[in-house]
């Protein structure tokens, strides 16, 4: 129906550029990579702010005068010297954040030894300058945290209990099924599987909570961040961008078709 030539002309060529080329399968791959992407830019402010501090003296720093946190940082230490070794960096050379998280997706060491890909199979393994080891390795992360291709993410809940408070306590990690929580008194009007795991969250807007069910896929991008609002903001600005690709496409679809 549309035509997938779009997502280039608009400024969207890093994305699009670890897009598969055949047709048919880029808009699939496309919602796939957009979470990473926004993640991406999220993590590095707009890809502006990857780190100007050495990872080596942050983690050195941290582990010998933070101690309460001495144990996590020496462990950090250890794993980015293991990972400089592997990359073939010199350890003196490699900059972070102030805690030695690393790249655009600022990766810990660790995440980094565990999640880092070369997506483009080009021989390195690039977290600051190669969108497609960025986006790739984002995905690995997500996915290696529960991500399910073409499920939900979040979906608007009906609260028809005063006792809402004890059930969004029960937390963040999807247990109950949309079926079960309908016994509790909470439904959606959203069109998906009853038998899907959900959890019960707010959000705090001015005018009080706002409902929402999250399900596994929302909990693998609060494995990134455990902030409600900040998965909240990645799922958002990642359909904003999916829906101004499909825009775009008809668009050109349409042009063509005159
Ligand atoms: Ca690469």
């Amino acid at each position: 129906m549309s035509d997938d030539s779009g997502c280039e002309q608009k400024g969207f060529a890093s994305l699009a550029s670890v897009s598969s080329p055949r047709t048919g399968e880029i808009a699939r791959i496309f919602v796939l990579i957009a979470f990473p992407a926004v993640i991406a830019l999220l993590a590095s402010r707009y890809g502006k702010r990857t780190g100007n501090f050495r990872v080596i003296d942050a983690l050195s720093t941290l582990t010998f005068d933070a101690p309460a946190r001495a144990d996590y940082f020496r462990k950090e230490l250890e794993q980015f010297l293991l990972l400089a070794r592997e990359q073939q960096w010199d350890p003196l050379s490699i900059n972070g954040s102030f805690a030695g998280a690393m790249g655009m997706p600022q990766f810990m060491p660790t995440s980094y030894r565990r999640y880092a890909i070369d997506f483009n199979a080009d021989g390195h393994t690039d977290l600051w300058n190669d969108p497609a080891d960025i986006i790739g390795s984002i995905g690995s992360y997500l996915h290696q945290s529960g991500w399910k291709e073409a499920t939900p993410i979040v979906a608007p809940a009906r609260v028809d209990t005063a006792d809402w408070k004890a059930l969004v306590d029960l937390g963040l990690k999807p247990t109950l099924t949309l079926e079960q929580w309908k016994m509790r008194g909470v439904d959606t009007l959203a069109n998906v599987q009853v038998s899907l795991p959900a959890s019960l969250f707010t959000l705090d807007l001015s005018g009080g909570p706002e409902f929402w069910f999250g399900f596994e896929n929302f909990y693998a991008i609060l494995q990134y961040n455990r902030s409600r609002n900040y998965a909240m903001a990645v799922n958002d600005l990642a359909n904003e961008i999916v829906r101004e690709r499909e825009r775009i496409s008809a668009s050109v679809s349409s042009n063509g078709a005159q």
